[in-house]
């Protein structure tokens, strides 16, 4: 079966396409979702595409992942530079992350610098806008590809 990557988005992602779009562009949610599954399938892997603006989805979601999905690519939005709570879930599951922000986080405002996810993420992607997620899902396939491969070669 192929692997399944959950894609999770936080607060505020959904009003994407108007929401400052000299920030973060003038692509929709649905827009980026429509590309990931589009990239997804080049790649023959499944995509799981989410957005929740409550930080307990965003937790029980990263719960559910575990023996669903193979890897976890998260832009947290604003829950990024508070969220212990999504930290611990992510350490909690121990799945491959990624994370994504639209935005160069580090050249704007300085509580926007820090990052609690990171610690629980293989990677940061940030500054490229919807792109992010393509290469995100890139990044990861290839982990993923990896890992199988060392597997195979231990047995
Ligand atoms: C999105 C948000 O909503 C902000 O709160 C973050 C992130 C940056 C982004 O660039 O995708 O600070």
């Amino acid at each position: 079966m192929a692997d399944t990557l959950l894609i999770l988005n936080g607060p505020n992602l959904n009003l994407l396409g108007t929401r400052q779009p000299e920030v973060y562009g003038r692509e929709t949610l649905a827009d980026i979702e429509g590309a990931c599954q589009q990239v997804a399938q080049g790649f023959g892997v499944q995509v799981d595409f989410r957005q929740s603006n409550h930080e307990g989805e965003l937790v029980d979601w990263i719960h559910e992942a575990r023996g669903r999905s193979s890897g976890i690519i998260i832009n947290p939005a604003a829950y990024s530079h508070t969220s212990v709570a999504i930290l611990d879930a992510l350490l909690a599951v121990e799945i491959p992350t990624v994370e994504v922000h639209l935005s160069n986080i580090h050249q704007r405002d300085e509580f926007r610098h820090h990052s609690y996810v990171s610690k629980a993420a293989k990677g940061v992607i940030c500054g490229f806008g919807s792109l992010g997620y393509i290469l995100a899902i890139q990044a990861l396939t290839a982990e993923l590809r990896a890992a199988k491969q060392q597997q195979m070669a231990k047995s």
